[in-house]
């Protein structure tokens, strides 16, 4: 596979990646479309989803999260499509993989341990024959920090990743002392199998801005849960920015891709009763300014 690399830059890549299951990609973003990042994420952080404002929403209190990130700023569209990520990523993952899913989130400043060692649990492993069992499908994330990080970072162990069942791992089944933990400027950029160990290394000092974008071929079928939550769907992209890619561009962005398509699909709810209780302020919300509207016609 090495030997049929067009780009002597992406070897040295390939070879960390193969070796450790991590590869740094620094100064991935930088200057103009970098800050362009910044702002349309923080934008769509100021409230939380509801009516028209795509914000965020959180499955712990310790994050606050955005999907589809990439209709969102032409910056990280471009760090998705760069041709290092993308020869990379044709050569660990062969050339049938897309984006996936396309995530970030702000973790907010912490004390507590919250988050655990695990290799991402991802593919239906219960119905599949021994041939699947004896190699675990690839998958690779592309992660691009958009705060400064200095503590509270990413952790991964070097070289855990491989033909490794997903699951969560124990703090004491750690070495410790192997742990990368990655640090960088907004902007840096790494790529991991998601096979190794890793996790947000904990206490996270101040808040730290982060995308994670999911690379792996749409043909693997993807765990109940996962289909249940409307994961890992055709990205939903920005029309204003998309003219003008390249087949591979396409290829990669999932366009008229139809593998991870589920008509109707929809995420489970889960708060109903919030989400009802949402749905009964919201209109109460508009009847009381309707109410206050036509009070004020009368009174001038
Ligand atoms: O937020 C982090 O640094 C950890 C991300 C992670 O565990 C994951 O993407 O599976």
């Amino acid at each position: 596979m090495l030997a049929l690399l067009p780009d002597s830059r992406v070897s040295p890549l390939l070879l960390s990646l193969e070796r450790d299951g991590m590869v740094m990609l620094p100064s991935l973003l930088t200057g103009t479309l970098l800050r362009e990042a910044q702002r349309a994420f923080r934008a769509r952080l100021a409230a939380p989803a509801n009516h028209r404002f795509r914000g965020w929403y959180a499955t712990d209190r310790n994050r606050l999260i955005l999907d589809d990130v990439l209709a969102d700023s032409e910056g990280l569209l471009r760090a998705a499509l760069d041709p290092i990520v993308l020869d990379v990523a044709d050569a660990w993952l062969r050339r049938s993989w897309q984006f996936t899913e396309a995530k970030g989130w702000r973790t907010l400043a912490t004390d507590s341990s919250f988050h655990c060692w695990h290799g991402d649990a991802w593919y239906d492993d219960g119905h599949h024959d021994a041939a699947f069992h004896a190699r675990v499908p690839r998958r690779l994330k592309l992660a691009v920090y958009l705060s400064d990080v200095d503590g509270g970072g990413f952790g991964y162990v070097p070289g855990s990743h491989g033909d490794v069942p997903h699951r969560t791992r124990r703090d004491d089944e750690v070495p410790k002392d192997r742990v990368r933990n990655v640090r960088g400027p907004a902007g840096t950029g790494f790529l991991f199998d998601v096979s190794g160990t890793h996790r947000q290394i904990c206490p996270v000092p101040k808040d730290r801005d982060a995308v994670f974008l999911v690379m792996n071929d749409p043909a693997v079928p993807v765990q109940p849960a996962d289909v249940a939550a409307d994961r890992y769907r055709p990205l939903r992209l920005n029309a204003a920015l998309i003219g003008g890619l390249s087949a591979r561009e396409r290829r990669v962005l999932g366009i008229g891709r139809r593998e991870l398509w589920r008509s109707g699909a929809t995420p489970a709810l889960r708060q109903p009763h919030l989400a009802r209780a949402i749905g009964v302020a919201s209109l109460a919300a508009l009847g009381i300014d309707s109410l206050v509207a036509r009070v004020r016609a009368r009174l001038t």
